[in-house]
């Protein structure tokens, strides 16, 4: 099926930034791009169809590359707590905080899994997000941890969407390895992750590095794992305190390196120079109150690509909308509306490893694409929440939404 996509303004995020093409034109076959230009430049052709796009603005599909969009129940009632000024020590004392929500996913089925999560990233998809992440992490254990990327894997054959899984097994200490998280760690790495790789259900192995959860020394343990496995490696770090996790992520040729408001200038710099991705949480930040910020003015300076995502996750960013994150990329951390676009698009797709195929439109690209009723890309960026009206094309398709 060779299809025309014609009356529209294309911007197709070539080298971090819009790359415009007014009056143009894109050609599809079957899943990918064929041709894109100006609609004056269209070589002569047959088409099995022409689509008018109206005028609309084109943009690559977002991708959303750090989500914990699989868990079981919510914590809204703890955050109710938290404004009533239970502090955050007293709720998890009282078995609150990530310990309830891995009770809560433990206890629930694959269906039901399966069923809140997909509610959570349909409102995603119809944001215009085309291309995910997911972790696992609220297992905790070998059977949940499994369950949880089934369920990934599942939304993947249930949504039009590219969906990633990554392993974060070590997001927490479950209670049976209570004061024993060296053992843990081996658990995972001599186990768990060698088990859940052979069955096919991991593509990125990531780790919270914090003194709240897993050392460096630990950490570093779990890469040399994923590196004899050939799994590519992710990693939260420097999100409360400045352990230097992301030089160690810099250094196993991490794709990204997520949060980083504690980050210093020496992990800036193996960071630009190992291509790790940073990746910015406006929403956890935001919704955490931090006041710390990452260290914008240096990413910039030494050249660091700078990914935005939801982190959706019942805990710390509950966030349903990737556009309301770019607003809060922008009006927090600075960054122009070119730049959040990049930061959901290009630079996105390098922190997932896709960006052979994925994150600006160019010849040879998957045709994930999203047409906007707007009148110019800002405008992604500059309306906070709602419904922009927008077509989805996924795969050379359009969706319906
Ligand atoms: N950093 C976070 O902000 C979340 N996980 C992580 O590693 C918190 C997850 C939660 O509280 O459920
Ligand atoms: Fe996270």
């Amino acid at each position: 099926m060779k299809k025309l996509w014609k009356n529209c303004h294309i911007a197709t995020m070539q080298n971090g930034q819009y790359s415009s093409i007014e009056h143009a034109a894109m050609v599809t076959v079957g899943q990918h791009i064929h041709w894109i230009g100006t609609f004056e430049d269209l070589p002569a052709d047959a088409y099995s169809e022409t689509i008018d796009l109206n005028g609309a603005w084109v943009t690559p599909g977002l991708i959303d590359c750090h989500t914990h969009s699989v868990f079981g129940g919510n914590r809204s009632v703890e955050f109710e707590k938290r404004l009533q000024g239970v502090s955050y020590a007293e709720i998890a004392a009282s078995g609150g905080g990530i310990a309830s929500t891995v009770r809560a996913t433990r206890e629930a089925s694959e269906q039901e899994l399966l069923a809140s999560a997909l509610k959570r990233v349909r409102c995603l998809l119809k944001d215009g997000v085309t291309t995910i992440e997911i972790k696992s992490g609220y297992g905790l254990d070998y059977a949940n941890e499994r369950k949880m990327l089934r369920v990934i894997r599942q939304i993947a054959d249930t949504l039009p969407m590219t969906v990633r899984s990554t392993c974060l097994a070590a997001h927490a200490l479950p209670p049976e390895y209570q004061d024993q998280s060296d053992a843990y760690i081996e658990h995972i790495c001599n186990d768990m992750l060698p088990k859940l790789h052979q069955e096919g259900l991991v593509d990125a192995v990531d780790a919270f590095c914090e003194y709240l959860a897993f050392s460096p020394a630990q950490v570093e343990r779990l890469f040399k794992t994923a590196q004899s496995l050939n799994l590519p490696i992710k990693l939260h770090a420097e999100q409360l305190s400045a352990l230097g996790g992301s030089s160690l992520a810099a250094r196993y040729h991490a794709l990204s390196a997520d949060h980083l408001e504690f980050m210093t200038e020496d992990d800036v710099k193996a960071m630009a120079a190992a291509g790790t991705v940073a990746v910015l949480l406006p929403g956890a930040f935001y919704f955490l109150r931090e006041t710390k910020y990452p260290p914008l003015d240096s990413l910039h300076q030494h050249g660091v690509r700078i990914a935005l995502s939801s982190d959706l996750n019942p805990g710390t960013s509950p966030a349903l909308s990737l556009r309301l994150m770019m607003n809060m990329g922008s009006t927090l951390f600075r960054l122009t509306p070119e730049q959040t676009l990049a930061g959901v698009t290009t630079h996105a797709a390098h922190a997932l490893g896709l960006q052979e195929t994925h994150g600006t439109l160019e010849t040879g690209k998957v045709a994930d694409f999203i047409a906007w009723d707007i009148e110019h890309p800002s405008e992604i960026v500059y309306w906070l929440g709602g419904d922009l009206p927008k077509r989805i094309i996924q795969h050379g398709n359009e969706i319906s939404i």
